[in-house]
């Protein structure tokens, strides 16, 4: 069966702008799926220590049968494509950093992976991307996108 699913992408490293490019046309070529839409680029300041350069971040998102574990293996594969070297360092730099945001309408709680994303509700750069590609999107506990962006500072952030 396929699902809607969106990915939020990041990079501050190693020309973020292009690393983001490379990871959208990698995640098109995955297999049983298929690229819906992609946002545009946003240019946000780091959240966490601030001794690190500005990220680049977008939203796709993909319809696909790979269940949510696979999709995870092939996302962390593109991450390593792409140099992401996994630090010690928590919010540290990255030259990409794919994160599964939203499963349909699915709640998951493993050891490898939370959906929705934990940190989304509090990510200007993730709710400000996946509304524009998807205005009236709603998480599964019912609470609108929408209503969640009037909660954020949009401060440090820009559409490129
Ligand atoms: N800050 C911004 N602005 N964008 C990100 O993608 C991002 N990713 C992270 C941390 C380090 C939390 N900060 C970020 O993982």
């Amino acid at each position: 069966m396929n699902q809607d699913v969106y990915i939020g992408l990041g990079s501050n490293l190693e020309s973020p702008i292009s690393q983001i490019k490379q990871a959208v046309n990698a995640i098109s070529k995955l297999p049983q799926t298929k690229l819906i839409s992609s946002s545009s680029l946003y240019q946000s300041e780091p959240m966490g220590p601030q001794d690190q350069n500005q990220y680049i971040n977008a939203v796709v998102k993909i319809s696909t049968s790979l269940s949510p574990l696979p999709l995870l293996d092939e996302l962390q594969a593109i991450e390593k494509q792409q140099g992401r070297v996994r630090k010690f360092e928590r919010w540290g730099p990255r030259t990409l950093d794919l994160d599964l945001i939203l499963y349909a309408e699915q709640t998951i709680q493993c050891e490898r992976l939370t959906v929705p994303h934990y940190g989304m509700k509090e990510r200007a750069f993730v709710i400000l991307p996946l509304l524009e590609i998807e205005p009236d999107i709603q998480l599964p506990d019912g609470s609108l996108a929408a209503e969640i962006k009037n909660t954020l500072s949009l401060v440090g952030i820009h559409k490129l």
